[in-house]
């Protein structure tokens, strides 16, 4: 079970593959390739042009260094990265330049960096934080329509170029005003994650400055009930979606409140509660009313940093003298800015979708490296580049082991598929994909409570088993099928893991179990073949052999139910594996009917043992 990782897979397959390439330039791409693995996972902040993309990466970051609203680095693709040089910024040049700046003091971004900010393509900025050593940040421009766009331009306004490399291998979508998802709304999101090369695994969608709409006094459940209507629909294109303050997340993490601002909340909360209700209804009447008593310019920046519904929290914890000191405050409009959810739940807030992204950043990349590479190999080259690249294509072949080496993986190219239509599945079979995709441990994966047993868990799998083995029966040969297929490998290997892990010594051996009759015609046909590995032959003779079930699969004599169980399983997937090799019909039918043999010998001893 425990192989070397698809990372790990994918680095020596650059490696490999950049040894025998003659052409320096299809050599420079996939270093890049290379080289991004090791990189932290790029991920990008997008949507409208003024939807608080720039706000909500001040309070990712934790720093005030994004420049918000005005300015001129607000229409540049800027990239925040882990560097010790804590400050230094590097300006890539479209014409292919690079300049040098930095940050200016209390990490704020410089309004001219000394160049046209028509000849910049992006912006590089060293932090010295620790959380950008697993993913680095991208705010971006913002576009107002996504319509009609190809997907270059789409990729070009996101990440500053319409070039693969600079793609990002997952993105946090903020959406602004979205009172409901209307058709149109929810096509244009599909059209703009899918030309940007985005699915539901790594797209993360925020509903934004949730306190701007309507006017209830408390925006929260209204906002929850947004968030969980959007990923509703949107649940094919998205992981999740998630409600956010990012106003009053980016005051709490990035720019705390000074002495000064603290004061002047205080004194507006010994003022008549319905007068200054009265103010906050209009922040303009607010910003500018003559006789407050708190002077014009600190009530400007109150509104720029609160706003009214951070007022009002604000003010009101003051008037019941729950507010202790500044930091208490800090910590009370971080709680009401909804950024981390309570507990560490995996999914409800934009803190917990950024650590989830940060937990599957190894996959996240690799998916990444897996486009990139079969891009590559469909690139012109002649020679002997030309037969390097074609063997690149063919060990990237679905059917091949390093596809199928790609473990969990197999789970998100199944829920990209079902994102794209090319995976079409019943509402109770897409629920199930899609929770096996969003959640990383087993229980969750099935639904199951968190403390569910490796039994519980096992007997979930193994029902789970039986839809997926049907579909992809149903659909053999087309890609639907080839999707199932992967997703019922996954399946067999948490099945085959939850009993691992459960024969100890309480399951003890009982009496020998009744040997399985065999198809010897298919396996005489499998054994005459040259394609087939001598592992697999000697499996073969096992079965003819064997006087009981246990040895028949090469278990010890006696094994235990659960344990000859997972033989059969694990000798099903290798014989599912010969399938997709290069074999003729004859020798396919065999393989396929040994399958049988052993999905059937797994499933009856397993469910058995679990009941
Ligand atoms: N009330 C409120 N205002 C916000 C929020 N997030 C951003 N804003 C304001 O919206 C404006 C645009 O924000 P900005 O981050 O520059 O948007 P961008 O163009 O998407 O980067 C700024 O004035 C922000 O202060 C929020 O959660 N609540
Ligand atoms: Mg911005």
């Amino acid at each position: 079970m425990t192989t070397a990782g698809p990372a790990e897979l994918l680095r020596r397959l650059c490696d490999g593959t950049s040894a025998r390439l003659a052409g320096a330039e299809l050599r420079e791409r996939v270093a890049r390739v290379r080289a991004d693995l090791d990189a932290p996972l790029r991920v990008a902040v997008a949507g409208a042009v003024s939807s608080g993309k720039s706000t909500l990466v001040n309070a990712l970051l934790g720093l005030p260094v994004a420049p918000v609203d005005a300015g001129e680095c607000t229409f540049v693709v800027t990239q925040y990265e882990y560097g010790e040089d804590d400050g230094r910024i590097t300006v890539e040049l479209a014409d292919g330049g690079v300049a040098y700046s930095r940050l200016l003091p209390g990490h704020r971004l410089p309004s001219d960096l000394g160049v046209d900010v028509a000849r910049i393509r992006r912006l590089r900025v060293a932090l010295d934080l620790p959380s950008l050593r697993t993913v680095t940040i991208i705010d971006t421009p913002g576009m107002n329509t996504v319509t009609a766009v190809n997907e270059r331009a789409a990729r070009s306004m996101l990440f500053g170029s319409g070039d693969e490399d600079d793609r990002a291998q997952a993105m946090i979508y903020v959406l602004r005003y979205v009172q409901k998802f209307d058709d149109t709304t929810l096509a244009e999101f599909r059209g703009l994650t899918d030309a940007c090369g985005m699915s539901c695994v790594n797209t993360l969608a925020v509903l934004g400055q949730i306190d701007r709409r309507g006017d209830e006094d408390d925006p929260w459940p209204t906002a929850r009930r947004l968030a969980t209507g959007g990923y509703r629909d949107l649940r094919t294109s998205v992981f999740d979606v998630v409600p956010v303050i990012g106003l009053l997340a980016e005051t709490a993490r990035a720019r705390p409140l000074d002495g000064e601002e603290v004061a002047a909340l205080s004194r507006l909360a010994q003022l008549d509660e319905d007068d200054l209700e009265d103010y906050l209804l209009d922040m303009e009447d607010f910003r500018t009313a003559p006789d407050l008593p708190v002077p014009a310019e600190v009530r400007h920046r109150l509104v720029e940093r609160l706003h009214r519904y951070g007022i009002r929290v604000a003010v009101d914890a003051l008037r019941r003298g729950e507010l202790s000191d500044a930091a208490a405050l800090t910590a009370l409009l971080l709680e009401r800015s909804g950024y981390a959810s309570a507990g560490r739940a995996a999914t409800g807030s934009v803190a917990a979708g950024l650590a989830h992204f940060a937990r599957r950043a190894e996959q996240l990349k690799s998916l990444d490296a897996v486009t990139r590479l079969r891009q590559i190999a469909r690139a012109p080259a002649l020679g002997s580049d030309r037969a390097t690249l074609d063997t690149l294509a063919a060990q990237l072949d679905e059917n091949r082991p390093i596809a199928t080496a790609l473990g969990g993986l197999r789970i998100f190219t199944a829920a990209e598929a079902l994102g794209r239509g090319t995976l079409v599945l019943s509402e109770d079979m897409t629920a199930e994909l899609l929770r096996l995709a969003r959640h990383d441990d087993p229980a969750g994966q099935f639904g199951l409570p968190a403390g569910a047993s490796r039994q519980e868990i096992a007997a979930a799998a193994t029902a789970a088993t039986t839809r997926w083995r049907t579909l992809a029966m149903m659909n053999e040969g087309r890609t639907a099928g080839h999707r199932a297929r992967d997703v019922l490998t996954v399946l067999e290997d948490i099945v085959i893991a939850a009993l691992e892990e459960d024969t100890g010594p309480a399951a003890a051996a009982g009496d020998p179990l009744p040997p399985v009759r065999v198809d010897s015609a298919a396996i005489e046909v499998l054994r005459a073949a040259p394609m087939v590995p001598a592992d697999d032959k000697r499996a073969l003779e096992l079965l003819l052999a064997g006087t009981e079930l246990a040895t028949q699969l090469g278990a010890p004599p006696g094994a235990p139910r659960a344990e000859v169980a997972g033989y059969a399983a694990a000798l099903g997937a290798r014989f599912r594996a010969l399938t997709h090799r290069p074999i003729s019909l004859r020798q396919r039918r065999a393989a396929e009917a040994l399958c049988d043999t052993y999905e059937a010998i797994w499933s009856r001893y397993h469910q058995d043992g679990a009941s």
